[in-house]
């Protein structure tokens, strides 16, 4: 019998299809992997009030739970958290993750929907830095979470971004991601790896039309994937970007407010 590769995400429910659980497990399983979910909130967009995002926490006892019923199985080869919605949810993702002696944690410290430049829910940002960052072996906030995390506010430059990932580092997780994707000025995505003592820049040109809603949430899902798959976490991180960069170029417009990412792109192109 085939030896089956477990992974793990616990983060919300995006309706639209995208982001969230959604991502996840649709890139859990074109990594090979059987993907395993604990649902933290219900995300909804309102058409008749410009894609308005509303977020429904779950109660955190119920997320306790589906993670009894996932860890019932076993520890999981690697997994991911997304976004949380609460402190008390932040609480119950570090335990599991303790209590499991989880290894291969990638950590997405999800605080923004995409257009939108107000920490949701201070609170949970505050406890995904103090007991969530400890515990990761990737952290991969986006220009805006890593301004927040790292507290140097606005990053517009490599080089602010730089000294946010060493500054991320230092708050504990192993290796830091910095996501300036498109929003970073110029032609190119850029991101920037650091693992502790070296960096890594990843560019690739910008793709227009960009569909790429949901786009962070599969990079740190196909990190995840690539993790349990035995891969490095510089060769996940690569990896990633090759799969998140497919699906952005295969990505397609919902509707006149979003286009979400395809996460069979890389697939398709091979
Ligand atoms: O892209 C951030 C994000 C994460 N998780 C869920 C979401 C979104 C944005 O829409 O809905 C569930």
């Amino acid at each position: 019998m085939t030896q089956i590769i477990k992974t793990l995400t616990i983060a919300g429910s995006d309706s639209s299809g995208g982001a969230g659980i959604q991502a996840d497990l649709k890139t859990f399983e074109e990594y090979g992997t059987y993907g395993f979910s604990a649902l933290t909130t219900i995300v909804t967009m309102d058409p008749d009030n410009g894609w308005h995002h509303n977020v429904y926490p779950i109660d955190a006892s119920i997320v306790a739970e589906q993670l009894k019923t996932i860890f019932a199985g076993g520890p999981v080869n690697a997994m991911k958290t997304g976004m949380l919605g609460s402190v008390e949810i932040v609480r119950v993702a570090e335990q599991a993750i303790k209590e499991n002696l989880q290894t291969n944690v990638v950590i997405d410290p999800v605080m923004v929907c995409k257009g939108e430049d107000e920490v949701l829910n201070p609170d949970s940002a505050e406890a995904i830095r103090d007991l969530l960052l400890p515990l990761a072996t990737v952290v991969t906030p986006n220009l805006f979470e890593a301004g927040v995390l790292s507290g140097l506010g606005k990053l517009s430059t490599l080089e602010d971004m730089k000294e946010a990932a060493r500054l991320i580092h230092k708050l504990g997780a192993r290796n830091v991601v910095v996501k300036g994707g498109k929003a970073l000025g110029g032609d190119q995505a850029i991101d920037v790896f650091f693992d502790g003592s070296e960096y890594t820049v990843f560019q690739t040109a910008k793709i227009e039309p960009a569909h790429n809603h949901g786009a962070g949430c599969t990079f740190a899902a196909a990190i995840t994937g690539g993790l349990a798959n035995g891969l490095s976490v510089h060769e996940a991180v690569a990896k990633a970007k090759d799969f998140v960069s497919a699906a952005i170029r295969n990505g397609f417009a919902f509707n006149e407010y979003v286009g979400p990412v395809f996460h069979g792109g890389y697939r398709l192109e091979r």
